[in-house]
């Protein structure tokens, strides 16, 4: 102890000693108590969240980073299965229009009806049709009279002016005054025949790989049930089907496919509502590619073709699905509604600009007496109708053939619209 302070102490008496020390001690006290409050403080800073521009930087992670998390993903058919919702990595357009409202889910635990028939799907527009082809057929009317009434009868039946004219073109390059009813109806349906026939072309299905199918189509046009249908029969047909959610708009349109799925048993692949179509697509190629699924099909969200943001959209989707799987979308179906008849025809020719189409199905065929737009569409858009959609149950899908379809629509009886339509029993 130094000497200055040796002399100080030698001169205090005993209490203020005792004074020293206590307050020495208080000051020691007071050093320890913030000392400790000061490490307390330390801790909490450390565990504090993170401020939320770095939470947003995180959560903007590039596609890229989706694709390493793919991998590691279990079976979507385990029933826990949930991916992560990835931010999508381009801006994502929106609708300017409300949704529509979400239809019916199916019921979970519905019977397994019996599939209907291609001759019951058609009965509207055969009734419809062959009213009027009777009408202008019988009685002793003259050529020229017949095939006026022919004309009328197929534009009745939504055939459009253009198709209707150059099939009674050629009936008429066929027949004589004269020649029987029976044999202007055979004329009749042979030339829609080869006109439907003209646009066939077999399915694009990839040598390895999974075969990659998009569907697009305008609003409540029957998209996601055409994509249960074909999953649950492209699964009989070739194997483990994946499912993309890619309509990530609509509320209730990822539970809505979830649902199907689960009765048709396709894997699905999701993510949160909001999130990036392409992104999806993407995953659920990622996803097949790795475990060898046979096919994948990507239900988009409804969209006006006048919209030009959401045709990019579609577009993106395509685009997406290519970058990861070259060649993929390998088809991509346009889901017409049959009941809004001509305007068909401008739907398809604005979603053919924006994505390349490769045929078409025909949805709600047995809603409709105007099924005779499958030939508008054949002939003027020469695109193959892949399917129609005869029902809103599983089995209520029909590969479409030129030749049973014919058959169909003029049978003069259900029976007869039956057993012409056999090979369309799944
Ligand atoms: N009668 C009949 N109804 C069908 C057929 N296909 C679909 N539907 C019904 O049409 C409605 C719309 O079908 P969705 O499959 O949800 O249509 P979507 O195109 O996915 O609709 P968004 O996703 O809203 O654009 C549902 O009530 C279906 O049951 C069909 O072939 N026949
Ligand atoms: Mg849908």
């Amino acid at each position: 102890m130094p000497d200055f302070i040796t002399v100080i102490v030698s001169q205090l008496s005993f209490v203020d000693r005792l004074a020293l020390v206590a307050a020495a001690s208080q000051i020691v006290a007071l050093l320890a108590a913030i000392l400790i409050e000061f490490s307390a403080r330390k801790r909490r800073w450390v565990q504090a969240p993170a401020p939320a521009t770095e939470q947003a930087g995180r959560a903007a992670r590039p596609e890229i980073v989706l694709a390493e998390e793919i991998a590691s993903w279990p079976s979507p058919r385990a029933p826990s299965v949930t991916p992560p919702p990835p931010a999508p990595a381009e801006p994502v357009a929106r609708p300017s229009v409300e949704p529509p409202p979400a239809p019916a889910e199916p019921a979970a635990a519905a019977p397994a009806k019996a599939p209907a028939r291609i001759g019951l799907g058609l009965r509207r527009t055969r009734e419809n049709l062959l009213a009027r082809i009777r009408a202008a057929i019988t009685g002793s009317a003259k050529l020229d009279e017949i095939c006026e009434g022919l004309e009328e009868a197929l534009i009745a039946a939504d055939v459009g002016v253009q198709a209707s004219l150059k099939l009674v073109e050629a009936v008429r390059a066929r027949v004589r005054d004269g020649s029987g009813s029976a044999a202007i109806r055979e004329a009749l349906k042979d030339e829609i025949a080869r006109m439907l026939a003209a646009s066939e072309r077999p399915l694009n299905i990839p040598a390895e790989g999974p075969l990659v199918v998009m569907l697009a189509g305008v609003n409540g046009a029957g998209k996601t049930t055409t994509a249960a249908k074909l999953a649950a029969r492209m699964k009989a047909e070739r194997g483990p089907v994946i499912v993309a959610a890619a309509d990530t708009f609509r509320a209730a349109a990822i539970e809505q496919l979830e649902v199907w799925c689960g009765r048709v048993g396709a894997d699905l692949i999701k993510q949160n509502q909001g999130s990036d179509p392409a992104a999806v697509a993407f995953d659920a190629i990622k996803a097949a590619v790795a475990r060898n699924v046979s096919t994948v099909l990507i239900d988009t969200a409804g969209r006006l073709q006048t919209k030009v943001n959401l045709m990019e959209e579609l577009k993106k989707i395509a685009r997406v699905a290519g970058r990861e799987l070259p060649g993929a979308p390998h088809e991509c179906w346009l889901v017409l509604d049959a009941t809004t008849g001509q305007n068909a025809l401008s739907q398809a020719k604005i979603f053919g600009d924006a994505v390349a189409l490769t045929g078409v199905v025909l949805a709600k065929l047995d809603s409709t007496a105007k099924g005779g737009v499958v030939v508008a569409i054949a002939e003027q858009l020469k695109l193959p109708v892949r399917f129609v959609g005869v029902g809103e149950n599983v089995e209520d899908l029909r590969v479409f053939d030129a030749r049973e379809f014919v058959e169909a629509l003029f049978a003069e009886d259900e029976s007869r619209a039956e057993v012409s339509s056999g090979s369309y029993a799944a």
